[in-house]
């Protein structure tokens, strides 16, 4: 499922409608964003682009003063600025151009209450001043700023400027993050969320080698990470009841830490398979798998928080031994949390460690957005089938995809099946850390289908995809 892109109009428009879905969940009800700035005042100098009926420029202070330094180029899209920060080498006067190439109206706001607005297709341009300390920018249209519509440009490298409010004023979670993104970062290396095959015969040795490395965990960010095998999550696992799993965990001398394994799906004392080895160490954790369902491994060194929190989890999928009926097509998803730490270093565990913790980001299959960027491709009318586990290290997820409706569930051993009398269905599975199941469903109509955790805080933290069924274009 790699490089499977979508042309940019559909999947714009399917995003827009999902951020408008986002927006109506906000009990603040305001006016809908197309209505929101018609009725706003005008008080100086636009500055548009290109003629326009609504108020392109807003300005509140002082026009600029002096020589223009240079440009600087923003594509407001639904939902977000591309690219979100900026680096100036000088304070002084600059030129901010929004593009808007998304579907609804967006705008860029400043603090002193400058606003720059754009309706879907148009560019609008206004000359700021930048000062020393840099300035932070939002999308006023109520519910933008909150989906994640903001972004910084600093000075020198530096930014010291407090974000305020210079819109809505919702005083909901900003995606400010405390950490700032970093545009030489790697691009991110996509996850391939096809489900693993059952493996073949009834004992299995499976090598789990750790490795300690960095990663880009979304764009701009990358942190260092401890992972099984190199990726987060860990390589997934599929056997079936009645198989023995003779796990080879390695420690390669390199590693800086011990690191230990913790296999849900097994029934062994935690001081005997799950202690730590140290560098240069290995050990085996062999199980029985008696149990079917969605499973978590994780590393249990203290603090196993950490540990997790920093990339150390995977899933393992025991089917039951008759295996599960086939379908079309079958994935599997990890959800967790990244507690963001300075670029190039740990997750912080003191972020992960708060009695309520907020996520910088929380994802699916360890990268922020990535099957929003390449959307899964499946067969409209077609079972498919998703195995699901939410790794934490702490916070719920609520799966839940647009467009349709799971007709089979089978949550922690729990089922629902397909044609059950009543014909009751599922909207969304509720998972709480170290929790999994399995969820089918088809999708009635070519079109695209948004992946989330229902937990809507988070949609706008990385936890978004895409399925496409068929050429995602709708027929109708
Ligand atoms: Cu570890």
């Amino acid at each position: 499922m790699r490089n499977q892109y979508l042309s940019r109009p559909y999947l714009i428009s399917s995003i827009a409608i999902f951020a408008l879905i986002l927006t109506s969940c906000y009990k603040d009800v305001r006016p809908t964003p197309t209505a929101a700035p018609t009725n706003t005042p005008i008080p100086v100098q636009p500055v548009a682009a290109k003629p326009t009926d609504i108020p392109a420029i807003v300005r509140v202070s002082a026009p600029p003063q002096g020589a223009v330094l240079g440009t600087l180029e923003i594509k407001g899209i639904d939902i977000g600025f591309s690219p979100n920060f900026f680096n100036v080498d000088k304070a002084g006067r600059y030129i901010i151009k929004l593009v808007n190439t998304g579907s609804i109206l967006h705008d860029i706001s400043f603090p002193d209450g400058t606003k720059i607005s754009a309706k879907a297709g148009e560019t609008q341009q206004a000359d700021v001043m930048i000062g020393p300390e840099g300035v932070k920018f939002i999308c006023s249209i109520p519910g933008h700023k909150e989906a994640g519509m903001v972004g910084t440009i600093s000075v020198g490298g530096k930014v010291t400027a407090k974000e305020e409010e210079a819109g809505g004023g919702h005083g909901g979670p900003a995606v400010a993050f405390d950490v700032l993104p970093n545009d030489k970062a790697p691009a991110y290396k996509l996850y391939d969320p096809v489900a693993p095959k059952l493996l073949t015969g009834t004992v299995h040795d499976i090598d789990l080698v750790v490795k300690e490395m960095p990663m880009t965990v979304a764009k701009g960010f990358v942190q260092s990470v401890w992972t099984f095998g190199g990726t987060v999550p860990g390589p997934m696992i599929r056997v079936k009841v009645g198989d023995t799993v003779r796990v080879h965990l390695k420690n390669p001398a390199d590693s800086k830490l011990p690191h230990s394994v913790d296999f849900h799906a097994s029934k062994v004392a935690w001081n005997d398979e799950m202690t730590s080895i140290n560098p240069g160490e290995e050990k085996l954790y062999e199980f029985k798998a008696e149990f079917a369902g969605v499973w978590m491994y994780h590393c249990g060194t203290a603090p196993a928080l950490h540990h997790i929190a920093n990339g150390m989890y995977g899933m393992i999928i025991v089917e039951p031994k008759e295996g599960l009926p086939p379908v079309d097509k079958e994935f599997a998803f990890v959800q967790s949390e990244w507690y963001l730490g300075p670029q190039g270093e740990l997750s912080s565990l003191t972020k992960a460690a708060a009695a309520a913790p907020a996520p910088d980001y929380v994802v699916f299959n360890g990268v922020a957005n990535q099957y929003l960027d390449n959307p899964i491709k499946i067969n409209t009318g077609k079972k498919v089938r998703v195995f699901l586990l939410d790794a934490g290290p702490s916070t719920d997820s609520s799966f839940h995809i647009v467009g349709t409706i799971f007709d089979t569930v089978i949550k922690e051993g729990v089922q629902l099946t397909a044609d059950n009398k009543g014909n009751y269905g599922s909207q969304a599975v509720d998972l709480s850390p170290a929790q999994g199941a399995i969820v089918e469903f088809s999708m009635a109509e070519d079109g695209l289908y948004p992946i989330v955790t229902h937990a809507f805080n988070f949609v706008g933290r990385g936890a978004l995809g895409l399925f496409q069924a068929g050429d995602g274009k709708p027929k109708k």
